[in-house]
């Protein structure tokens, strides 16, 4: 259990893009939110960022008056100053800069955010963190003229403390992101999806008592179900030696615990009667903790995910992965999703489609989409963006992905929800790259061994025999779940030829197809061989689902892909005008016959 928590201190000690420690449950933490209407400035050339000598202005000693973040006003008329924030114009936060701004659309670059705040209630007793759901891709951060940190990654929450640069009134947070795609990154320099820029996740600050709750975790026991088991982390100087409650009124559970010396206590509370979680039963428990000086309330479901051969056992029943894959995008109001409104409408649609099972491709989707799917009983699969041609010899790299997968489990371990973590999607082979994802997937087991680990592999037909198709990749031993993408139909091989394939898999794995799936316009109807048209696509599922069918360990299935996505690789003015469109439903939430071919595939399974 305490490999939860190591979490936080392996940040520290790894990486040079240093978090500091993520607080758990942000969520149901009071918090004063920073959302709403920031002032922005374009900055191409990076002229707020870099001196005329190009020296970053915040490691040199006296930053030149150029140097945005410290948000300088002409003192008198006189004076040069060569930006204002407040005569800027303005961004919403939570959002990406490309669809609130015309001009933005295809902005890659640097763009810096301004917003002012007060703090009401100001203590200085009292501790001060700035917590960012997401910031695409670099962030560095400055409070009041001071630099605050820097982090790294598009998808995943980070935070830092400001107790010591805030006071009641008239502070300012001055973000600059950066979302240049390098090749050295993850995601790499090209993907299938639109490279949205911004401040995109929620921005909130959190007041804390001197000694708080930093993380904790709760689980049923792999191996006994009448065993909860947990671990919680203070931060502060009275970490140690402390008295954490722990209540779950329920299941009249009400204990009190000691942490050891570094502030952490792990414990074991034996129950009677649990109601464990399920996509059935989507049974969540009341959780109520705390210290002195800090309470925290979460919802909390407990159950069992494992396999056993080619099954997967939810709760030791076999279960079938009924899903579908989603990017992180509202298409009804444009641009990246973001809030439960928006996990609502996607996941509401996965459920009208009969699902029970959602792939989150191909980065972490925001914190809403696995609480949502925890009320809901969606089962999840999480993925981190190490996507095609990722530098597998870099070590730097590598640390990058790590980091992703520590942050994002480090958010959501405690939702029953989420069951797969996914190490990368259609990575090419070679020595390097098994050794990348090998270390990654070991990593990754290490912080948390109560969840299943894969990777969407891809397959290809064989030798002479074309119409047997197989996976050959030494990573298949090494994940829990053989997951595979293939485009037959699509990307070679021809649509009337699906009926007469086979895939000869010779190993006794789950086999999950990630991805399948054909382009189709909505509204354009045509006869079925009519590539783009609803009835190509809709041919397509009514080909594939019937021979997939017949994979003996089969255990799930998530097409690709739920909606229409941005893409800019998809630039046919006729068909596609800069969007993929794989979509079951239509970028204006119009449904596509092919949506209906799966639905019935679905309902007919239970
Ligand atoms: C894939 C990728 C996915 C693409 C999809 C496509 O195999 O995993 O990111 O969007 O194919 O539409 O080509």
């Amino acid at each position: 259990m305490k490999q939860l928590l190591t979490v936080a201190a392996l940040l520290i000690a790894t990486l040079s893009w240093a978090n500091e420690p993520l607080l758990q449950n942000t969520y149901s933490r009071k918090s004063i939110t920073l959302n709403g209407r920031w002032h922005y400035i374009v900055d191409v050339y990076e002229t707020g960022y870099y001196n005329y000598r190009h020296q970053p202005h915040d490691q040199t000693e006296n930053p030149g008056s150029s140097a945005y973040f410290l948000n300088k006003k002409a003192a008198n008329k006189s004076a040069r100053v060569e930006y204002d924030f407040d005569a800027a114009p303005t961004l919403l936060v939570p959002g990406d800069w490309n669809s609130q701004k015309e001009n933005l659309f295809y902005y890659e670059g640097t763009l810096w955010y301004k917003k002012s705040f007060d703090l009401p209630d100001y203590d200085v007793a009292k501790r001060y963190y700035l917590h960012f759901g997401a910031v695409n891709y670099y962030a560095d951060i400055y409070v009041n003229g001071k630099k605050l940190g820097s982090h790294k990654g598009g998808f995943t929450p980070f935070n830092f403390e400001m107790t010591k640069l805030v006071k009641a009134k008239d502070n300012f947070v001055i973000v600059k992101v950066d979302n240049k795609r390098a090749a050295d990154e993850v995601p790499t320099l090209s993907t299938d999806w639109w490279n949205y820029g911004g401040i995109t996740r929620d921005v909130s600050i959190f007041e804390l008592s001197a000694t708080f709750i930093q993380d904790y975790t709760l689980q049923l026991d792999k191996e006994n179900d009448k065993l909860l088991k947990g671990a919680v982390q203070l931060n502060g100087t009275a970490k140690a030696n402390s008295s954490v409650a722990i209540s779950i009124p329920e299941l009249r559970i009400s204990k009190t615990f000691t942490t050891d010396a570094n502030g952490v206590v792990e414990f074991e509370i034996p129950v009677k009667k649990l109601q464990k979680w399920s996509d059935k039963n989507p049974k969540l428990y009341d959780v109520a903790l705390s210290v002195t000086g800090d309470e925290l309330s979460d919802k909390i479901g407990f159950r069992h995910i494992e396999t056993q051969g080619s099954d997967i056992l939810l709760n030791g029943e076999k279960v079938f992965l009924k899903g579908i894959s989603i990017h992180e995008e509202n298409v009804m109001r444009g641009g990246r999703a973001y809030s439960m409104e928006d996990a609502k409408i996607l996941l509401g649609w996965a459920k009208e489609l009969g699902c029970n099972f959602v792939r989150l491709a191909h980065y972490p989707h925001n914190v809403n989409m696995a609480r949502l799917a925890d009320e809901m009983g969606m089962l999840v699969w999480e993925e981190i963006p190490v996507y095609w041609t990722i530098e597998w010899t870099n070590e730097a790299t590598y640390k990058k992905a790590e980091t992703q997968i520590t942050e994002v489990v480090s958010r959501d371990k405690n939702r029953a929800s989420v069951i797969v973590w996914s190490m990368a999607n259609e990575t090419p082979q070679s020595e390097e790259r098994l050794t990348f994802l090998t270390r990654l997937a070991t990593y990754t087991r290490e912080i948390d061994n109560t969840r299943l680990i894969t990777a969407a592999l891809e397959d290809h037909g064989k030798e002479g025999d074309k119409n047997t198709m197989i996976v050959e990749d030494k990573f298949a031993k090494v994940v829990d779940i053989l997951s595979f993408n293939q485009y037959y139909g699509w990307y070679g091989g021809k649509i009337d030829n699906i009926k007469n394939l086979r895939w000869d898999i010779d190993i006794d794995k789950p086999v999950i197809i990630s991805e399948f799936g054909a382009g189709a316009l909505q509204g354009y109807h045509a006869d079925s061989l009519t590539v783009w048209s609803e009835e190509h696509q809709e041919l397509l599922y009514k080909e594939t689902l019937p021979t997939l069918a017949k994979i003996p360990q089969l255990s799930g299935i998530t097409p690709w892909i739920l909606v229409d996505f941005r893409s800019p690789r998809r630039m046919h003015d006729m068909y596609q005008n800069g969007w993929n469109r794989k979509g079951l439903i239509s970028e204006t939430g119009n449904k596509k016959k092919a949506f209906y071919t799966l639905q019935k595939f679905y309902k007919e399974i239970d």
